[in-house]
């Protein structure tokens, strides 16, 4: 079953966001596989923003999601990838759409509250540097056959 890696920035946790963001998550139908609420090094902040490492914005990325705790998680289910990306809403949450957690939470792209994995590949990728496998939780929700034909 795909899985995709999700973390509620700084801004997220410090505004009390963190119960609406997991809720969303809940209730669309996904399963929730990992979460841990963790302070961020720089080591992996950076690794996990390496893409961005010749952009402008990096080092203040760097400092914002090491500034304060995170809650990093994996949601599990079929297509999960793309469609947290649409729950999660447009980089800039000024123009993301209401109704996406950006959209419906945010003003600022420096503050866009959360991050989720772009693609598949990407997503294992986080997965494997945010959690060790033994912290990844294998379950099935009794729920799945009214979830899943
Ligand atoms: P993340 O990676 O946080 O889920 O965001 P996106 O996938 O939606 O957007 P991104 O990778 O292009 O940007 C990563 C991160 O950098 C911040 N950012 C981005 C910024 O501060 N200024 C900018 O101009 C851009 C493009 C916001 C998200």
């Amino acid at each position: 079953m795909e899985r995709t890696f999700i973390a509620i920035k700084p801004d997220g946790v410090q505004r009390g966001l963190v119960g609406d963001v997991i809720k969303r998550f809940e209730t669309k139908g996904f399963t929730l596989v990992g979460m841990k609420f963790m302070n961020v090094s720089k080591e992996l902040a950076e690794k996990h923003y390496d893409v961005h490492k010749e952009r402008p914005f990096f080092s203040g990325l760097v400092e914002f999601i090491t500034s304060s705790p995170v809650v990093a998680m994996v949601w599990e289910g079929e297509g999960v990838v793309a469609s947290a990306r649409k729950i999660i809403g447009a980089t800039n949450p000024l123009t993301a759409e209401l109704g996406t957690i950006r959209g419906d939470f945010g003003v600022s792209i420096g503050r866009n509250l959360i991050h989720g994995s772009d693609a598949i590949e990407t997503a294992k990728t986080e997965i494997a540097l945010w959690f060790t496998p033994e912290e990844l939780v294998t379950w099935q929700p009794v729920v799945n056959p009214w979830l899943y034909e």
